[in-house]
């Protein structure tokens, strides 16, 4: 069976556009795959976090990751500090990555372009500790949204030139990116991506929005004055978007539900696209206060940490005895 491996990083509370561009496929691939799910936490503070928010957050992130469909007992959960082995590893591959390759990476320039302060020296490794991330457990696909291709190609990049100075090691993974809803963008700018981490939340819902404030965010949702229902992510951007979340939604076609409202004004849609993503809001919500309360998750991730390790000091130790890096006696 195929290995497949995914995290998140929980810096606030987990937004549709994760939901779509990731942790759906998780569920959808576990039956087919040998999952591996983990909680991001050490990528989480590469930007200062509140502690007690940030805790509150990983919490959550379990309890929707399971509340999403994902399965203990098929599938891996684990968060990622009580695998000490990406740390370490994270360390070997940052020896292995050259300045040139972290200075193209765009989410790196984005954030020095906009000129913001206080960047750390964890935000521009980043991709070295998900190269880690990845390489400790041999995974062959990584199922991540539009944004995160870029890190799994490097990843590739310093598993191979890895591979080829001291002989092989690593799987070279590659990245798994669906063909709808690889990239959700804000309610409020249809040119931007559906961040959590945007300054208002206008643009974006969370899976744990009340259902009311989820329903008047899609119905405010910024479209464009052209007034006819159809496929032009170009010129109508903010309407293909609604439209892509709804097709993500129900596996309907993109042209199916344009057929459907064709003629009919923004508002039908909107209120079509809400009932969509409130009815799969609901279904989750309902589910995460279920396991919140179960006090399940403690279990889950000590199961999920015992397996998670097995593989991953495996790996490193192979990596620490092929580098040279241990005393023989
Ligand atoms: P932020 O939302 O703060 O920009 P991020 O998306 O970069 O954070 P994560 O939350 O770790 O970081 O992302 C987890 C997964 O969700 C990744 O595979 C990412 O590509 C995917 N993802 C995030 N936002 C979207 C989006 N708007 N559309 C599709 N996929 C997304
Ligand atoms: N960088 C990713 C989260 C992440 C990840 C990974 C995804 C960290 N390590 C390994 C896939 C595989 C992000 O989405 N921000």
């Amino acid at each position: 069976m195929k290995r497949m491996l995914s995290g998140i990083k929980p810096t606030g509370q987990l937004t549709l556009g994760n939901y779509i561009g990731a942790l759906r496929n998780f569920v959808k691939y576990q039956d087919e795959y040998e999952m591996y799910v983990f909680i991001a936490n050490l990528h989480c503070i590469t930007e200062y976090q509140e502690p007690l928010e940030l805790s509150k957050n990983l919490t959550d992130a379990v309890a929707l990751y399971l509340a999403c469909g994902l399965d203990p007992d098929i599938s891996t959960i684990f968060l990622q500090t009580d695998v000490l082995a990406h740390a370490e590893l994270g360390y070997i591959m940052a020896c292995n990555t050259y300045l040139g390759e972290l200075n193209r990476m765009t989410q790196f320039k984005d954030k020095t372009l906009k000129n913001e302060k206080n960047l750390t020296a964890g935000l521009y490794t980043y991709p070295c500790l998900m190269a880690a991330d990845i390489l400790l457990y041999n995974a062959n696909y990584v199922p991540v949204g539009e944004d995160q291709k870029q890190h799994v190609e490097l990843t590739r990049d310093v598993a191979t030139r890895f591979n080829n100075k001291y002989g092989e090691t690593f799987v070279v993974p590659e990245p798994l990116i669906a063909k709808v809803g690889a990239r959700i963008m804000s309610l409020s700018d249809p040119n931007k991506k559906m961040s959590k981490s945007e300054e208002t939340n206008k643009g974006c819902i969370y899976l744990l929005d009340d259902l009311n404030v989820a329903r008047k965010k899609i119905m405010g949702a910024v479209t464009d004055s052209v007034g006819i229902i159809q496929l032009d992510k170009q010129n109508q951007p903010g309407l293909y978007n609604l439209i892509e979340i709804a097709s993500s939604l129900t596996e309907r076609k993109m042209e199916d539900i344009i057929n459907e409202f064709v003629g009919q004004g923004y508002g039908k849609l909107k209120a079509y696209v809400a009932d969509v993503v409130c009815s799969e809001l609901e279904k989750i919500q309902n589910k995460y206060h279920e396991i919140i309360e179960s006090h399940m998750l403690e279990k889950i991730m000590q199961d999920g940490a015992a397996k998670a390790n097995e593989i991953a000091n495996k790996t490193l130790n192979d990596v620490k005895q092929k580098i040279g890096l241990e005393i023989k006696y």
